[in-house]
């Protein structure tokens, strides 16, 4: 089977809940899935949320979510990271510890919109069970988060991360993880093959505010993505990548 037709098993349009009404969740629009090949598959929706549920929880989340920008260490060096952020985990579970920082973990009892916001997740994406959330703020357009994947061991093998955008719409670029350097006695032809794949192996999407986006199979082990910083100022955006830690 050609690797641009592979889906996972499981992972079909149809796992999306398509007949969600106001009662549960506002009607969502048109999505878009996004076959990135070999098992990796990232799935948008525009219209996740009406405008104006948005932004009452962005303004509930901008005005009482504890957000820090903590110091973070990478590549030898210690830095503040390039934006706000908060955790919340349900209680007993392996601490998360990126770029060398160990958030404070926070419960959803003490944010209970943030319970609510994950109802509406789950109510669109049965079967998940997300039992953490990592809040981003971007108070402007030189905020940003580099290139990276969430691969970390505590998210298992095949992670499912859904990620809900409020306020200032931005840029969500993903990029292929680069290939081991190739033996020097590869044929003209692998040469070739290998050239004409790497230029279809960036993908991006303009995050909008009350959009889902949910990136599932392989996408952590094979793709890094990024936020990068916008030319013209922009104001504040807020991301909730909700996650399920399994071990
Ligand atoms: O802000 C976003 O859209 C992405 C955030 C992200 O990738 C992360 O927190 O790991
Ligand atoms: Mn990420």
């Amino acid at each position: 089977m050609p690797a641009m037709s592979f889906r996972l098993r499981g992972f079909e349009a149809t796992e999306l809940n398509p007949n969600l009404d106001a009662n549960s969740c506002e009607k969502r629009g048109k999505q878009s899935i996004t076959d990135l090949g070999d098992g990796s598959e990232v799935v948008y929706v525009p219209k996740f949320l009406s405008a104006e549920r948005a932004w009452d929880w962005f303004d509930y989340l901008d005005k009482e979510i504890p957000w820090t920008r903590p110091l973070i260490h990478v590549f030898g060096r210690s830095c503040l990271q390039p934006r706000d952020t908060c955790y919340v985990a349900s209680e007993g579970l392996t601490a998360l510890k990126y770029s060398g920082y160990q958030p404070h973990a926070y419960t959803w009892d003490e944010y209970p919109v943030l319970r609510d916001i994950l109802q509406a997740v789950h109510d669109a994406l049965p079967g998940t069970r997300f039992n953490s959330l990592l809040l981003n703020r971007y108070k402007c357009g030189s905020d940003y988060v580099a290139w990276h994947s969430d691969d970390e061991k505590v998210y298992g093998s095949t992670p499912k991360i859904a990620s809900v955008s409020f306020g200032c719409e931005r840029e969500f670029l993903l990029k292929k993880k680069p290939v081991k350097k190739e033996a020097s006695n590869a044929s003209e032809e692998q040469r070739h093959k290998r050239l004409k794949i790497s230029c279809q192996d960036r993908h991006s999407f303009l995050l909008k505010h009350g959009s889902l986006l949910v990136m599932r199979g392989y996408t952590q082990r094979d793709w890094i993505h990024s936020v990068p910083k916008r030319a013209k100022s922009g104001s504040v955006r807020i991301n909730l990548t909700f996650r399920q830690i399994v071990m």
